[in-house]
């Protein structure tokens, strides 16, 4: 197996909903054991610690959108600290809500554009996160960033993103939960989408599958972001936005083993995690162990299949 050096980014980022404790997430990472898990995997790991927001204007309490700009802040900082650590490993952002991947994929990607590859997203979770601030009835604005890194108008007063990832680059999986706003634009677009019903159909290799000879076949760099309610409230309950019907604890591994095998991931968001709705820790520990999943722990070894 080949070994990497593993960035762990600490994004205690809290301000893309209403409710807290996401803030939490980086520790409860730590406590589960994720530098052990990957150093046990024969990986190197450089823990960076948490980064902080840029600084900001005051968030007004009345404003339709929570924590705009300390989310602009966070968009700043986090879109840095992934473009600076694209070039010392592979790094692996523990969130915080899912908000922190509009800085991390506008951070990759500017990498990405650097030394002249594509760049490609995964995006695992219930929600497309596709709304615009203006689409957006929660006002919530981790509901977002895929609109934001795929370069959709209507972000004032955040970063401008001079590398977007195109559509047709982009992935969802596990959706399940997507309002009629985001339907209507996803529907316009060429983002690649598999909803919860067609995993049932069909299972969830095959998409993946497909999605991967993509990347490959253009030496693609490929940013995974995992939402926790990806994966059902009865394995993951530490997740303020549960939708029943996720993926089942060996879907979410058989993703992180495909990924693996591809040996095209090149960065990673943990995100959503709430500790403060967890039980005994049970979901931080599925979370580590899907990550040590996608950087190499397996059952057995065997040999490479196509779908
Ligand atoms: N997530 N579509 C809902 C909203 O408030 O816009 C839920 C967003 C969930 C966000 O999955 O990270
Ligand atoms: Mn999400
Ligand atoms: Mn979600
Ligand atoms: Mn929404």
């Amino acid at each position: 197996m080949t070994s990497n050096t593993c960035i762990l980014i600490g994004a205690p980022v809290d301000s893309g909903k209403r409710r807290r404790g996401c803030l939490m997430g980086p520790d409860a990472y730590r406590t589960a054991g994720l530098e052990e898990s990957l150093t046990s995997l024969g990986h190197t790991v450089i823990d960076k610690g948490n980064v902080f927001p840029a600084p900001h204007d005051k968030d007004a309490p009345d404003h339709p959108l929570h924590a705009l700009n300390e989310t602009i802040g966070w968009t700043k900082a986090l879109s840095d600290a992934a473009n600076d650590a694209m070039s010392e490993g592979l790094p692996i952002f523990l969130g915080g809500d899912h908000v922190l991947s509009a800085g991390t994929v506008r951070g990759v990607s500017q990498h990405a554009a650097k030394v002249g590859r594509p760049q490609f997203v995964l995006w695992l979770d219930a929600h497309s996160d596709y709304h615009t601030p203006s689409s957006s009835d929660s006002g919530n604005l981790h509901g977002t960033p895929v609109a934001y890194f795929s370069g959709v108008k209507g972000f004032d007063g955040f970063p401008d993103v001079p590398h977007p990832v195109p559509q047709e680059n982009i992935c969802i999986i596990g959706l399940r939960s997507v309002d009629d706003a985001e339907r209507a634009a996803l529907q316009n677009s060429q983002i690649n989408r598999h909803d919860m019903r067609e995993i049932d159909e069909h299972g969830i290799a095959r998409p993946l599958a497909a999605f991967l000879e993509k990347v490959a076949a253009v030496n693609g760099m490929l940013h995974v972001s995992l939402d926790v309610d990806f994966l059902d409230p009865d394995v993951a309950p530490a997740v303020g936005t549960t939708v029943p019907g996720g993926a089942t604890v060996r879907e979410a591994h058989l993703v992180m083993e495909m990924l693996h095998d591809s040996g095209l991931m090149t960065s990673m968001d943990l995100v959503e995690l709430n500790p403060f709705l967890d039980t005994r820790g049970r979901t931080a520990k599925v979370m580590v162990d899907l990550a040590a999943s996608a950087l190499g722990r397996r059952i057995f070894d065997r040999p490479t299949r196509s779908y």
